[in-house]
């Protein structure tokens, strides 16, 4: 998702004093002589129709700011060149010079009873923004700077080898995923590493501009800003974060031992540690965030199941906009609307060859109003066609809440936006690649299932400690419990910790690796993610059951059906009106955030590598 300034969500409505708890009433005057003149009453106080005016103000200012502030986001990121880059960083600094005054006028509303929506609407502009700028035009203008330059850096980034050959990121990600040769691999991943390092001071520098606009705020520090926008406490959100992982350790623990034993077997005891830390580079994604492309050396039966997907796709002539076309079919089979002509005329679908782009995919709605686009540059495979279920995911978010109130255009919290397209991608299942003419006819056995269910955890599973070690990584950085000459080494050490993975070679301070993610100089909070590939099962497992499904989690597909759509328009619709949940509690009928389903998912698979996995000292 695109939406920098309006993606965190939302923060507990704490402190809203009862009315008799709030201002004192005036003092009456001291009684004094007949002939003393009485004293002007004091002037009246900031009421609850004025916290409703401000609040809709504040919405109808916001739209048309953060609109021009995204076309001219939408221009630099399909065209980046310096005259893109000062223009969207113009822009954002109106915005960012707009929010913060804007929330300091709401602190006059504190202690007022106000009605639950303008309460809302105050708390949800609180923590709107993602990056906060102090009341200071010159350290505003430099933060908007940085920002727009960092994600230029990520954007514009190459690596030139020795001969001068220079690849991109698409061009990297693709010996990361093809190659099985060590060095080969380590090359293309300390390539990608060299276009980190210049950003290091910048960032340091944008985290101590921004810790400063969100103490101005009220807040610690920016991650505790972030973490307070999920209906509870920052501590009690961490916590929440620490139980979800305690829940899906287990299976994780289970992945990594079983792949790390493949990985031996296929390079060597001397490059993998049948007992340790798996090197970085060697599991298929530049990051070692997702592992499918590793598939063919961790595949349990050989041949077992026809689940190659990506060679179907290219084999029945699949274009980057067929693929999308296809994606927008799922949506409406379940009753929802098609994607408007705009969508068609205005989106990027495929990498440019003249010029710069940032080609990390993400979803747009650039006038808060149904202009919904999505900026990816599609490679015809597996990957890219479960991405653009992701991105269409936001789009139909951005759809079917556009008429809300811009502060009330967010997820129920920001892992519901991540989450929704993914949960239709799980319906993307062999049997509805059948019937979609991709796959040919699919085995129904134990064999085949544990193929499947391989393939599905690399992905979802692997996943899991990344995303959530990210911003663990962050809220360290922002605190200050990880100061700027110890970036590299707090970032690998939870690599370590939460992976079980361990760089290739030796790194030091000269190096920024967290820069080499996207979403580090690009800003986007991530625990988002984390919380979205636990959600997304919850919701599948919900949906499967108005959809009428019964028989094992796994076998379902909700394709096709209206009651499933209906629900989840239901929860679309709601934005970020209501507490995150309320908003899940319509879709699951409960309000706590919960793995199990996750796990009862992969239940087939677990059984099958705890088999495998016995008599081996798994852990690391
Ligand atoms: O950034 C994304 C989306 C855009 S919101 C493509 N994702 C994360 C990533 O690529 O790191 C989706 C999965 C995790
Ligand atoms: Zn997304």
């Amino acid at each position: 998702m695109r939406r920098t300034a309006l993606s965190i969500g939302l923060v507990l409505l704490v402190g809203c004093k009862s009315s008799a708890e709030q201002a004192p009433p005036p003092v009456a005057p001291v009684a004094k002589a007949p002939e003393a003149k009485k004293p002007p009453p004091p002037p009246p106080g900031p009421t609850a129709a004025d916290a409703k005016a401000f609040a809709d103000r504040v919405n109808a200012d916001l739209k048309q700011l953060l609109s021009d502030w995204e076309r001219a986001e939408w221009i630099k990121s399909t065209y980046i060149t310096h005259d893109t880059e000062v223009m969207a960083a113009g822009f954002h600094e109106k915005v960012l010079a707009y929010t913060s005054q804007a929330i300091k006028e709401a602190t006059k509303f504190d202690g007022l009873a106000l009605d639950p929506d303008t309460a809302r609407t105050i708390a949800l502009l609180k923590v709107s923004e993602s990056m906060p700028a102090p009341n200071d035009a010159a350290k505003r203008k430099r933060l908007a700077e940085i920002s727009a330059q960092l994600e230029s850096i990520y954007g514009k980034g190459k690596y030139c080898d020795s001969k001068g050959a220079c690849k991109d990121l698409g061009e990297l990600s693709k010996v990361m995923a093809e190659s099985h040769d060590y060095s080969k691999l380590l090359d293309a991943w300390k390539g990608w590493r060299t276009i980190s390092p210049e950003m290091r001071p910048m960032y340091s520098e944008f985290v101590s501009i921004a810790n400063e606009g969100a103490k101005e705020i009220g807040f610690e520090n920016l991650g505790e800003l972030w973490r307070a926008s999920y209906d509870m406490t920052p501590a009690e959100f961490e916590a929440e974060t620490d139980r979800l992982w305690g829940q899906v350790k287990p299976l994780y623990d289970q992945l990594h031992c079983y792949v790390r034993g493949k990985l031996a077997a296929r390079y060597g005891k001397d490059k993998v540690d049948p007992k340790g830390l798996i090197p970085a580079h060697l599991l298929g994604n530049m990051w070692a965030q997702e592992w499918a492309n590793i598939y063919p050396l961790v595949e349990p039966y050989k041949g077992a199941a026809d689940i190659d997907v990506t060679k179907a796709l290219n084999k029945k002539g699949f274009t980057p906009v067929k693929m999308v076309k296809m994606a927008e079919g799922f949506f409406t089979s379940l009753g929802m609307h098609p994607l408007p002509d705009t969508f068609w005329e205005r989106s990027m679908f495929t990498q440019p060859k003249d010029r710069e782009v940032v080609c990390h995919a993400s979803a747009w709605d650039v006038s808060y109003d149904n202009d919904l686009r999505i900026k990816m540059c599609i490679k015809v495979d597996e990957e890219d066609l479960i991405t653009i279920h992701h991105e269409l995911g936001h789009d139909y978010y951005y759809m079917y809440y556009h008429t809300l109130p811009v502060l009330y255009q967010q997820g129920a919290h920001d892992g519901f936006h991540e989450g929704i397209g993914d949960t239709l991608a799980l319906s993307v299942t062999p049997g509805y690649l059948q019937k979609a003419g991709i796959l040919g006819p699919v085995k129904k056995n134990e064999k085949a299932l544990i193929n499947l269910q391989m393939k599905e955890a690399l992905d979802k599973i692997a996943f899991l400690p990344f995303g959530k070690l990210i911003d663990q990584w962050r809220w360290d950085v922002f605190s200050g419990k990880v100061p700027a000459d110890k970036y590299n080494e707090a970032w690998w050490a939870l690599r370590e910790k939460y992976q079980g993975i361990k760089a290739p070679v030796a790194r030091t301070e000269a190096d920024f690796d967290p820069g080499a993610k996207y979403h580090i100089p690009s800003n986007v909070p991530y625990t988002r993610y984390f919380l979205a590939r636990i959600l997304q099962f919850q919701f599948h497992k919900a949906l499967c059951e108005v959809a009428g499904h019964t028989g094992p989690l796994h076998e379902c597909s909700i394709y096709g059906s209206k009651a499933a759509g209906d629900k989840m328009k239901a929860m679309l619709a709601m934005g970020a009106s209501k507490p995150w949940p309320e908003a899940l509690k319509a879709v699951t009928g409960t309000e706590q955030m919960d793995a199990s389903a996750l796990v009862e998912y992969f239940q087939p698979l677990m059984g099958w590598l705890e088999e495998q996995n016995k008599g081996q000292q798994c852990g690391w």
